[in-house]
């Protein structure tokens, strides 16, 4: 009987221990697109998926993707309003991280909208719907991650790019409690609950650009353009 005990209690750990280990609650709380200057948010009550954008999020994690063949310039920003653990801890224990550098034509910016404190207001939403991500960390104001370092953070991620006829660009978002391996990311940590949330993205251009000269072209304009200075260098002589 005593072993059975012991086993019931074994399992009854076991059980917690698991559920516990995955039991970090992910919320996206808020959300906007700028793509191309059209603004999409969760406040207006938008549907995140009736445009050009596919994917899918679970608990605000997942990836997303958003393709375009239109040839000209293009600008996508994608903003994140995420808490983490908000029942247990609240949504202002957190700071937000960056890592790697980033690619030619990304842009990127972690505060929280309106956060105030002595020198800065938070501008990351009103930047996103104006189109320019200013490239800063806004969370960490104070040195050190301490508790006067911590407070509510939200992430932006965006390109500015531009397509040639017969080119397509695919943008991906990945949204992970795991950080990426390598390359540019941002990061949103919950100090007390050891848990974060990881934003990258990458941007993959597909076609060809116009065809540059061939260099048997290249060679005839030389050919040519060397006959016209000579005849020219002839006529100056003459005169
Ligand atoms: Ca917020
Ligand atoms: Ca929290
Ligand atoms: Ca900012
Ligand atoms: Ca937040």
């Amino acid at each position: 009987m005593k072993k059975v005990k012991i086993l019931f209690f074994g399992l009854i750990c076991f059980i917690f221990s698991t559920s516990g280990a995955s039991a970090v609650q992910f919320e996206l709380f808020d959300w906007a697109f700028n793509i191309d200057g059209d603004i999409s948010e969760a406040r207006l009550g938008d549907d995140m998926f009736t445009g050009e954008l596919t994917g899918e999020l679970t608990d605000g994690l997942g990836t997303l993707s958003w393709t375009t063949a239109e040839a000209g310039d293009h600008s996508f920003l994608a903003w994140f309003d995420h808490q983490i653990d908000a029942d247990i801890n609240t949504f202002f224990n957190e700071h937000g991280g960056v890592s790697g550098s980033s690619a030619t034509g990304q842009s990127w910016e972690i505060d929280e909208p309106g956060y105030l404190n002595d020198t800065y207001i938070g501008d990351v939403y009103d930047n996103m719907l104006r189109g320019t991500l200013d490239n800063l960390n806004n969370t960490n104001l104070i040195s050190g991650i301490t508790d006067d370092a911590l407070n509510d953070v939200s992430m932006a991620m965006g390109w500015d790019f531009s397509l040639d006829t017969g080119q397509e660009a695919i943008i991906g978002l990945t949204l992970s409690h795991i950080a990426p391996e390598t390359g540019f990311y941002l990061f949103h940590t919950d100090e007390h609950s050891d848990a974060s949330i990881y934003l990258s993205s990458t941007l993959k251009i597909n076609g060809n650009a116009p065809p540059v000269p061939e260099p048997g072209t290249m060679l005839l304009l030389c050919i040519g353009l060397a006959g016209m200075f000579g005849v020219r260098k002839k006529i100056m002589v003459k005169n």
